[in-house]
């Protein structure tokens, strides 16, 4: 398979996030990718850069002040005091309800708060840089796919940090720009009429649902652990089904943390053919691999040979699909565990 990778992933690399009020180490690391990367060649799948400038791609996903700010954020929060380039910004204040959302205050604290779903999505210097070269790249794949005679049948990008979580205007959970979103736009502008967004992360796509809630030309379906105890615990329900145009359009397969493989493979049946029923012309993954045994912040049990599975699942839906790498934890197995997707898509 076409994989896209792009070395500027390693541009964010902040160094601490907040677990119980301590300070620990990030989860969500460079070394994450670089594993990916390095089975990824192992298993002779070819890496390249993207080809394609997602800005426009960007603008139909996100608002214009959120691209603004995080572009310019590090810049902002270098400026402010001597120091703060060699200090991570968090958001301590946010906008809950009954406050206003809709005038971006001076105050770089207050806009990142404003811009911020948790205080769990440390910015680093490279930040930017790093999201943008992600929906590069999904935008680039969607292209591939896009070609009619001779396109591709699939891509996988292999690009941090994530960006399911991530909604129109705003970050949270390790993501910044909504990569899987840019994927299905792009494909929507490429003459899909239909799209459908599968996320098997353990964590709940909040931002990419929500990017697409009122619309019927984009399904949004999902398992994940549910969010009465697991993050992003405000959105991820069963009873979302999409509004307005979009009302039936959007299907959350909520399951219990610490559930059987077996139960998690049916929750997957059931997307499968939601997303046949629905007619799609082509699929966005958001593959996250935190759903393996061993992650350390997730309560799913899918071994290795249960990712080759999956990737089977997934190439029978016969469709053009785009990849793109969203959360896994346990770094070391994190290669291997992605390779065997898309080679249980391929049929290796
Ligand atoms: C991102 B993705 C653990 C805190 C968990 C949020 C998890 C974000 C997961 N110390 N913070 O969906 O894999
Ligand atoms: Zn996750």
């Amino acid at each position: 398979m076409i994989t896209f990778f792009n070395d500027s992933h390693q541009a964010h690399a902040p160094e601490f996030e907040f677990f119980r009020g301590e300070r620990v180490p990030c989860f969500e690391t460079p070394a994450r990718a670089e594993y990916v990367k390095a089975s990824l060649s192992a298993r002779g799948h070819s890496l390249r850069q993207a080809h394609i400038d997602s800005r426009d791609i960007l603008a139909k996903v996100h608002t214009p002040r959120y691209l603004s700010f995080l572009e310019n954020a590090w810049r902002d929060w270098s400026a402010l005091e001597a120091g703060n380039a060699q200090r991570q910004p968090f958001p301590s204040v946010w906008p809950v309800r009954s406050l206003r959302s809709d005038i971006e205050p001076v105050n770089f604290i207050a806009r990142l708060g404003l811009y911020s779903m948790d205080n769990g999505s440390p910015l680093a210097a490279g930040t930017w840089q790093a999201a943008k070269a992600g929906a590069d790249a999904a935008a680039s794949a969607a292209a591939l796919l896009a070609g009619g005679q001779g396109a591709e049948r699939a891509a996988f990008c292999c690009s941090r940090p994530p960006g399911h979580h991530a909604g129109a205007d705003f970050m949270g959970g390790y993501c910044f720009l909504n990569n899987a979103a840019v994927a299905a736009q792009a494909l929507r502008d490429g003459g899909a009429a239909r799209v459908a967004i599968l996320d098997v992360d353990y964590h709940h796509g909040n931002g990419t649902q929500s990017i697409f809630y009122e619309r019927s030309d984009v399904l949004f379906v999902s398992l994940h652990g549910d969010p009465q105890t697991e993050y992003p615990f405000y959105l991820g329900h069963a009873d979302e089904t999409g509004a307005g145009a979009g009302a039936g359009f959007n299907l959350n397969l909520p399951l219990p943390a610490g559930c059987s493989t077996a139960r998690w493979f049916e929750a997957l049946e059931q997307a499968c053919l939601r997303i046949s029923s629905f007619g799609s012309d082509a699929l966005v993954i958001s593959l996250g691999l935190d759903t393996f045994a061993e992650d350390p912040i997730s309560k799913f049990s899918l071994q290795p040979d249960d990712f080759s599975r999956l990737g089977q699942r997934l190439g029978a839906l016969g469709l053009p699909t785009v990849f793109v790498l969203e959360g896994g934890y346990a770094a070391a197995a994190l290669g291997s565990n992605a390779v065997n997707v898309i080679d249980g898509f391929e049929g290796v």
